[in-house]
């Protein structure tokens, strides 16, 4: 039953119609998904360390063609896991950046990209992904509720981004394992940490809880550590820095 919900999809962008057993094909489609929330969880460092190569908040473009030594050096620094941006349009990654992270580590990858459609789901676990994002924002509780369906039934973990208590109340749904709040108003594109500290109480206990965008010091970890995040979702601090692996060590002393 669970093979004919998803026999043939139908792409959105392309309305190109993908069969499962492209995806199915993939060496990576079986591979054993590991849990971001158990790292998190057992992690004393709780930093997801973040792969993108540009935003459209930040100009200035990193060089990153060397990815692999990147997030190499993202796990010998400590982070519990990564985040890939496969993101083209506004980030500059693709699914091969993941495939390459995935060929360098075994920590916990979370797949960075909006999500719309299940053919990205089922891409994401041919491509070696371990958790994906879904952003309340972009998608209606209904649509939530079958893509972790889906996601779950794969294996891989799913990460739902908030940014207001409203979002919060209406797109938690069984299946979900790590709630993050944005700290950046994807409408202003400014950052507040803030955001984090009033919707912590809002969310689930059983979940973990993760901050995400904005970070900077070891402070505001500390800060909201204390206020019961699990993990903290980093990327500018550590892209814009000459040495990821110095800046991924400053934030953990
Ligand atoms: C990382 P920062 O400010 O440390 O680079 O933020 C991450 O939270 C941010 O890239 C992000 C994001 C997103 C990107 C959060 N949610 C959704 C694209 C889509």
């Amino acid at each position: 039953e669970k093979i004919a919900y998803y026999k043939r999809i139908e792409v959105e962008r392309t309305k190109k119609l993908i069969p499962v057993s492209y995806f199915e094909a993939s060496p990576l489609f079986d591979r054993k998904c590991v849990s971001l929330a158990a790292s998190l969880r057992s992690h004393t460092t709780g930093i997801i360390a973040e792969h993108k190569r540009r935003s459209p908040s930040r100009t200035l473009a990193q060089s990153t063609n060397w990815i692999d030594e990147i997030v190499a050096d993202y796990q010998e620094a400590g982070a519990a896991g990564m985040s890939i941006l496969t993101d083209g349009k506004f980030f500059g990654g693709s699914t091969d950046d993941l495939q390459i992270a995935r060929s360098v580590t075994d920590l916990p990858i979370l797949r960075k990209e909006f999500i719309i459609d299940e053919y990205q789901i089922l891409q994401s676990k041919a491509i070696g992904a371990d958790a994906i994002l879904l952003i309340a924002a972009l998608l209606s509780p209904e649509k939530i509720q079958s893509f972790t369906k889906l996601a779950v039934s794969l294996g891989l973990e799913i990460l739902l981004e908030v940014h207001d208590s409203e979002e919060l109340e209406k797109s938690v749904c069984p299946g979900i394992g790590l709630i993050g709040v944005n700290n950046r108003n994807l409408k202003t594109m400014e950052i507040d940490l803030e955001t984090s500290f009033s919707l912590v109480g809002g969310i689930p206990k059983s979940v973990v809880k993760i901050s995400e965008s904005g970070i900077k010091t070891a402070d505001e970890i500390k800060r909201l550590k204390q206020a019961g995040f699990d993990g903290f979702l980093i990327g500018d601090q550590f892209m814009t820095s000459e040495n990821p692996y110095e800046s991924v060590s400053e934030l953990i002393k």
